[in-house]
């Protein structure tokens, strides 16, 4: 007797666009080179900054990816009510691709398409899934879709579910994270946007969850000059600069920077910025919003059908918007 043949599903890759370097180094030089010098925050995740982040996310002091993961814990049945089964599970910085992957039971997803801004760190992790649920068709694509939300024909035509964890909306100030809100519901037509959202809470939490008594955000932070002196080819040492974070109220967000501790000049090619001693580049935003506010922004950007979930301190909501 023959074997009866089993086909072996694979998952299939995708990479959107090439790094654009000469791009990159424009984008960093003209940061570091405004009156109050900034990068984004993408710069953040360069191999160890990925695993730095990953070691912020067990920290003490680190309470959104639990908080969040305790509200999935409790309400991912219901969630599942509202969801059909069979739909495209699209991941937007799928990373590890774990957050999703424990959703597969409850959720029933058709085709799970894992997004992340390097399809690399995808290839691993999207195998390994692939080889426990065979069945499922599994995409990784690698796109900044920070910069816009269309996905390739790989992701397929079926009904999409977004699901945007982590509260990484939070590196959006509130006019842009309208403008991405927007994009999420075009790109999910007849679907639906599963999202995560850092609440507004006293300062005497929220900023030690950025200033760790550990000090891996403030080695997260710095790292940022390791990965800006490859890509640029400038000249920062790490010693010079010291972590900060600050919780701004009126703008419901913290600030990270990293402070100068001495007059210090950075050179790159074609150019030089001087920092006085206490001046500052401006790394990261991460915005924090109240329910009805996150509820109101939603429905400015289209959305209809809202439903939404909090951990017993209201620390943190995930939010199904609908319509
Ligand atoms: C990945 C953007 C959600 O803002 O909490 C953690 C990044 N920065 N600690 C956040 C971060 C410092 C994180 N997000």
């Amino acid at each position: 007797m023959n074997p009866v043949p089993v086909r072996e599903r694979a998952p299939l890759f995708v990479q959107l666009h090439q790094d654009d370097h000469a791009g990159v180094r424009a984008e960093l030089a003209s940061g570091l080179q405004a009156d109050i010098a900034f990068t984004h925050p993408k710069y953040l995740y360069d191999v160890l900054g990925s695993r730095l982040f990953e070691a912020i996310t067990e920290l003490p002091e680190y309470y959104p990816t639990r908080t969040e993961a305790s509200i999935f814990a409790s309400h991912a049945p219901a969630m599942a009510a509202l969801i059909p089964q069979g739909m495209t599970l699209v991941d937007l910085g799928a990373g590890n691709c774990e957050k999703a992957a424990r959703l597969f039971d409850v959720l029933r997803p058709a085709r799970y398409v894992a997004v992340d801004i390097s399809v690399t760190f995808l290839q691993d992790a999207l195998q390994c899934l692939q080889r426990q649920h065979p069945l499922m068709d599994m995409v990784g694509v690698g796109m900044d879709f920070s910069a816009g939300l269309t996905l390739p024909p790989a992701a397929g035509d079926g009904q999409r579910l977004l699901f945007y964890p982590g509260s990484s909306i939070g590196n959006f100030t509130p006019a842009e994270a309208l403008v991405f809100l927007r994009q999420a519901r075009e790109a999910a037509p007849g679907g639906g946007l599963l999202i995560g959202v850092d609440l507004v809470k006293p300062v005497s939490v929220l900023e030690p969850a950025y200033d760790d008594a550990l000090g891996v955000t403030a080695a997260f932070n710095r790292n940022m000059l390791l990965h800006i002196n490859r890509l640029l080819g400038s000249d920062f040492e790490v010693s010079q600069w010291r972590h900060r974070a600050l919780y701004k109220a009126g703008d419901a967000r913290i600030e990270m920077h990293l402070d100068a501790v001495q007059d210090v000049t950075v050179r790159w090619p074609g150019a030089q910025r001087d920092f006085k001693q206490g001046e500052s580049i401006h790394t990261e935003n991460s915005c924090k919003y109240t329910p009805q506010q996150f509820e109101d922004l939603l429905r400015e950007a289209g959305f209809s059908r809202i439903e939404q979930w909090r951990d017993p301190q209201d620390w943190f909501a995930v939010f199904l918007a609908r319509g």
